[in-house]
């Protein structure tokens, strides 16, 4: 049996949530070692004290519950209105005031002393994203030596970028209680190896890793993928045209949560373009699946507005009677209908202006016919472009180039699409979730271990924690005092 693993991340599999391949392949990494997923309840509530068994996930859930000032300030406050711009190079929509990082930090401290009262000494313990970056360190604080790993899902912040931060020093400092830190692209282990090269208390080791005042950690890219295999087998499943009776002469398929890094309103536009100037007698569509996220950030609530002005400019613009040329569904959809979507449309539009992977351009590729397969548009932006480099690439603030672009792949005769779609191909198996679960974790089992001493030395000097301003004076859990 490999050793415990125990999950954290801020969301956990629950019954609508559970079938992407982070979490297909989290699931069964969890299962092989009897491991634990713990993450923040669905709904706010109270009882902040300890966890409680959430099922539905198909392994065994913790979660522990946010009150309503947390959701405001530590989720979307610190977290996505902080630190999610800051990683997707928008610091003009940073908002700081000062109630939001106290409350990061001590949610953080807080979900620490849950963790520790479940940690085993010998557990691997594996976080995840942008919420928890402060996680190990409070760990540290409490006496854990275990190995543990984390993962940023999204781009790791430019060192201009990390000034933003009231204290940048921190952030390094954070993240150099981990043993491991596992990044989306080989540029985002360039741009954190930047930020330690900035740092006069960082030192390079021969073998590659940082060393930080006695801690030692080992930065990797492990570029993320999907159930490839499953996914297929979604697209290729026969059963009912999506469209109905109103299916579109040929479409281009655009899924985002709709979130400002992903570049629909220029998508928009490009196909504004493209339409203008396209062949006499075509009619395609540019179909946008975006559901709302965050809707209560105004940021968002602004790239909304947005986009109904400019889909419904351009279809008053180019609409007929019979033909609307861009059909823009403000909801989620279920996974089978997206994946029969991809196989359909004769193109995919990716034009994220900053994202640490992309899965949409994996799963399009995935569920294409090979024999007559669609091309994917991608932004130079998303992690994804820089392994899957046989796809269209595109600028994303070009509104020329991604128009010709849309021109290019609708109409690319069919040796090209095959062999750009195998070019393709190979890459998203070779990444598929499974393994990179696997890679990861093998990472983490044989990377540097923090000695106990080491953490007895760092607790005792765990120097910034400031404490929340309704928080009380800690008492460490007996167990580990
Ligand atoms: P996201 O920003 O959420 O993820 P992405 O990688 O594209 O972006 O994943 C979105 C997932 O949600 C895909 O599996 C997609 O199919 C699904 N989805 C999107 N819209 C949907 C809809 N309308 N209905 C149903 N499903 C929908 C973050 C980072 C990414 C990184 C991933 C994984 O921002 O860069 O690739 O984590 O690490």
């Amino acid at each position: 049996m490999p050793p415990r693993l125990i999950a954290v991340s801020n969301r956990i599999p629950t019954g609508s949530h559970s079938s992407g391949g982070l979490v297909v392949a989290l699931r069964d990494a969890l299962s092989a070692s009897g491991g634990l997923w713990i993450g923040a309840h669905p709904d706010p509530g109270t009882g902040l004290e300890e966890m409680e068994e959430v099922s539905g996930g198909g392994c065994r859930c913790l979660a522990f519950r946010l009150s309503e000032e947390e959701i405001s300030d530590y989720y979307l406050g610190y977290a996505n209105s902080v630190l999610w711009p800051l990683c997707h190079r928008r610091v003009d929509l940073v908002e700081m005031p000062s109630t939001y990082e106290e409350r990061y930090r001590a949610v953080n401290a807080r979900v620490a002393k849950l963790i520790a009262q479940v940690a085993r000494p010998d557990d691997l313990i594996w976080v995840h994203d942008y919420h928890f970056f402060p996680l190990a360190s409070e760990l540290r604080a409490l006496g854990l030596a275990n190995r543990i790993g984390f993962f940023l899902h999204i781009p790791f912040p430019s060192l201009g970028d990390l000034s933003v931060l009231s204290q940048p020093e921190d952030f390094a400092d954070w993240l150099a209680d981990y043993n491991l830190l596992g990044l989306q692209t080989r540029g985002d282990v360039a741009r954190c190896l930047e930020m330690y090269r900035a740092d006069p208390r960082a030192e390079f080791m021969p073998d590659g890793t940082v060393k930080m005042q006695g801690r030692i950690t080992s930065v990797r890219s492990f570029p993320i993928g999907i159930d490839v295999d499953h996914f297929r087998e979604l697209a290729g499943v026969g059963g009912r045209n999506p469209f109905g009776r109103e299916a579109p002469d040929s479409f281009v398929i655009g899924v985002d949560r709709l979130d400002y890094s992903k570049g629909i309103p220029n998508r928009f536009r490009a196909f504004g373009r493209y339409l203008k100037t396209r062949p006499e007698g075509t009619r395609p569509c540019l179909v946008q699946i975006a559901p709302p996220t965050r809707e209560r950030v105004q940021a968002y609530q602004d790239i909304t507005s947005e986009l109904e002005e400019i889909a419904g400019r351009l279809n008053g613009a180019f609409a007929e009677l019979d033909w609307t040329p861009i059909r823009y569904i403000h909801r989620s959809i279920d996974r089978s209908v997206l994946a029969r979507l991809h196989r359909m449309a004769r193109a995919c539009a990716v034009t994220s202006l900053a994202d640490g992977m992309n899965l949409v351009a994996k799963e399009f590729v995935a569920a294409q016919d090979p024999e007559d397969p669609g091309v994917l548009i991608l932004s130079r932006f998303a992690g994804a472009a820089e392994d899957m480099t046989q796809a269209l690439l595109v600028n994303p603030y070009d509104i020329e180039e991604m128009a010709a672009a849309i021109h290019q792949a609708l109409e690319m005769p069919l040796e090209e699409r095959r062999a750009r779609h195998a070019a393709c191909m190979e890459v998203v198996k070779r990444t598929d979730a499974a393994r990179w679960a696997a890679q990861f974790l093998a990472a983490l089992r044989t990377c540097m271990p923090t000695l106990s001493p080491q953490v007895a030395r760092l607790s005792s000097s765990h120097r910034r924690h400031r404490p929340a301003p309704d928080e009380k004076p800690d008492r460490v859990d007996e167990r580990l005092e």
